[in-house]
């Protein structure tokens, strides 16, 4: 037990160290509230010590999930989130799940219009920086900001797991063949 055979182990290391790379760099789907999902708080502000504890990359999914009709997901400016503002958004899906692509590098808005949800702190506001890997993103096309675009839900969080998996076989192969050598 004591005597580690480090021609087999160093290569499973190799292989651990890069898949971390990897997954702190890629794109990721992100539960809004993690099982609290996209509620109206009942004290303080949960969405953001929640997004205080994540970091954003354009690429990024953010799911909210809420039942349709109880609470919707706007996309919203600065100034409308910060005033509670729901005449004017940006976009709005009123079926949840809802997702949306952080496609851009900044700060994004977002709010429930639901009558006084948003005064209640049922809003949430993450800062995106550039993904490290794909940076023209060919995986994520800009989307059109379209309130009513029903399946990108399946897309996004779709897309970006799968990317994952397939980046996860492709190590464990090659960690394969190192151990092989
Ligand atoms: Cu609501």
């Amino acid at each position: 037990m004591m005597e580690m055979n480090y021609h087999l182990v160093m290569p499973w290391i190799v292989v651990l160290s890069a898949i971390f790379l990897v997954r702190s760099s890629l794109a990721a789907t992100y539960n809004v509230g993690d099982s609290t999902g996209w509620a109206t708080p009942t004290g303080g502000d949960p969405y953001a010590t929640w997004a205080s504890q994540h970091t954003f990359v354009v690429g990024d999914v953010l799911v909210f999930s809420f039942i349709s009709g109880s609470h919707t997901v706007a996309n919203v400016t600065r100034s409308a989130f910060d005033g509670c503002n729901t005449g004017n958004p940006l976009s709005v899906q009123t079926n949840g799940p809802a997702s949306f692509t952080i496609d851009t590098v900044g700060s994004h808005y977002f709010i429930c219009t639901i009558l006084n949800h948003c005064s209640l702190n049922q809003k949430l506001t993450i800062t995106a920086t550039a993904s490290t890997t794909n940076a023209p993103s060919p995986r994520s096309p800009p989307r059109a900001p379209s309130p009513n675009f029903s399946p990108p839900l399946k897309n996004g969080v779709g897309a970006p797991a799968m990317a994952n998996r397939t980046i996860y076989l492709m190590l464990m192969f090659i960690g394969f063949l190192l151990c092989l050598n």
